[in-house]
């Protein structure tokens, strides 16, 4: 058995005759999954008018882990990689949707938008493109985008039609394109998408552009002339591949002289890596600096939506491409909801009844972090994330608190409890006993209170 994921294990309605009396002595039982209380980020997003999404690939749709949260916490999905050239036309004229097809299938079936990604970009380009000649190119493109935006086409609410395009100086990357059609080849691939799909949204989307400088002036001067000259384009996308404590402090700013040219904008790729691995400080670190993009979106009408470049930190590029770094998005390796996570729901307008936690490590190399997720007349959700702090991995856990004011814990997932007066101990599932160091498990209950619901004063964590 595995751990399960997702947000059937995390929500109960609040209206659920839920009378927790008793504690469950030594039962590790599944969480009911019933309405949810606690909304999604899709579903706080949407009540602002936005989208929250993930970007997804084909290999990941496997895992039942992952799709459980991939299908229920976003309302948009981008296709991380299987819309790209190489992909959809291998061959010249040759075109193949199969996996594409299936992210966009899986994000209908959950209710999801899609945001195309990308059709005209200088990687993941098959070799055939840079043997093309210069006379042939700007046919072979429009031919490209004719066929994937049509074949698409009333699928996807954006396209991301031109992808870095630019050097970090605002220069044209010297991209085939860029060598064999000119300057003219964004506006022609603009023009082109929209013919194909007059309905989806058509994106400019940048990296190193989430601040005001060299690169964002281009984008912005390129988007200025668009406008002036008729060219379709509606939107611009900010990648926002940021580090750690370097959100850009021209942000808000920046989506906002976009927006002032009338084009919406949408945080198009969203991490936020650091030198791994992670500890507190740099949760807390990353935790603001999520809740400043999500918060800058919100800020700006224009800003329709933010995308993370997916959601788990176990399925991102950025450990590949900066050996060293990571632990760039919301969720851990094993789907536990990180600091960043409750960032940006909180920023969102999500609210949780009780949003304190209590953190004690008692040199055992684990902390556990306590936190209520939603609560209602006399019942409540509880989630303690257990974190291995040491540095080998552990072969069990025990983390233990006290229930001051006469709180119940009742039924409980992804562990074991028993109780010995107001004293809760919790050890670990057969199935989570074994934590890498640096990673975190989750384990949570329902529990009822009279009065008050403090969270503990304190909360050990054990670990062998
Ligand atoms: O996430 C994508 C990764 O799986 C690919 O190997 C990589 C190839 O360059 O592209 C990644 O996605 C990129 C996106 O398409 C455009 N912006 C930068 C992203 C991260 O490299």
């Amino acid at each position: 058995m595995s751990a399960p994921a997702g947000r059937a294990h995390r929500v109960l309605a609040a209206t659920a005759a839920v009378v927790v009396g008793t504690l469950a002595v030594g039962m590790a039982v599944a969480a009911p999954s019933s309405a949810a209380a606690e909304p999604t980020l899709g579903e706080l997003a949407a009540a602002k008018g936005r989208y929250f999404g993930s970007a997804t690939d084909n290999p990941t749709l496997d895992n039942a882990s992952y799709t459980a949260v991939l299908g229920s916490e976003f309302n948009q999905i981008t296709v991380g990689n299987t819309q790209k050239w190489m992909y959809t036309e291998p061959s010249r004229g040759q075109f193949d949707y199969t996996k594409a097809d299936q992210i966009v299938a899986f994000a209908q079936q959950h209710d999801q938008i899609v945001r195309g990604h990308t059709l005209v970009w200088h990687n993941q380009l098959p070799d055939w493109v840079n043997s093309v000649s210069a006379g042939d190119l700007p046919d072979v493109m429009r031919n490209h985008i004719a066929n994937v935006a049509g074949h698409f086409k009333g699928k996807v609410v954006h396209w991301d039609v031109v992808n870095e395009a630019f050097e970090e100086d605002g220069t044209r990357r010297q991209s085939v394109f860029q060598q064999k059609i000119g300057d003219s080849y964004i506006a022609e691939a603009f023009k082109a998408a929209r013919a194909a799909d007059p309905n989806a949204k058509l994106y400019y989307n940048d990296y190193n552009i989430e601040g005001i400088g060299s690169k964002s002036d281009a984008v912005y001067n390129l988007v200025k002339s668009f406008k002036q000259q008729g060219v379709p384009i509606d939107g611009v996308g900010l990648q926002a591949h940021l580090i750690l404590g370097q959100v850009p402090s021209t942000l808000q700013r920046n989506i906002q002289r976009f927006a002032d040219l009338g084009v919406d904008v949408a945080i198009t790729e969203l991490d936020i890596r650091m030198r791994t691995p992670r500890d507190a400080t740099k949760d807390a670190q990353q935790a603001a600096d999520y809740r400043t993009v999500t918060k800058a979106c919100l800020a700006v009408t224009r800003c329709v939506g933010i995308t993370v470049w997916d959601f788990s930190d176990g399925y991102s590029w950025i450990p590949s491409v900066f050996p060293g770094e990571g632990a760039a998005l919301i969720y851990d390796e094993d789907f536990a909801r990180k600091p960043s996570y409750w960032a940006v729901y909180e920023a969102l307008g999500g609210t949780t009844t009780t949003t304190t936690t209590t953190t004690g490590d008692n040199g055992s190399g684990c902390t556990a972090t306590y936190r209520v997720t939603s609560q209602w007349n006399g019942g409540y959700q509880g989630e303690v994330a257990v974190r291995n702090t040491g540095a080998t991995a552990t072969a069990r856990w025990t983390v233990k608190w006290t229930l001051a004011q006469g709180q119940t814990v009742g039924n409980l997932w992804n562990g074991v409890a028993t109780t010995n007066g107001q004293e809760v101990t919790v050890r670990n599932a057969n199935y989570n006993g074994a934590i890498a160091p640096g990673d975190t498990t989750t384990f949570g209950f329902l529990g009822s209170w009279i009065g008050t619901n403090p969270v503990p004063a304190t909360i050990t964590c054990t670990s062998a």
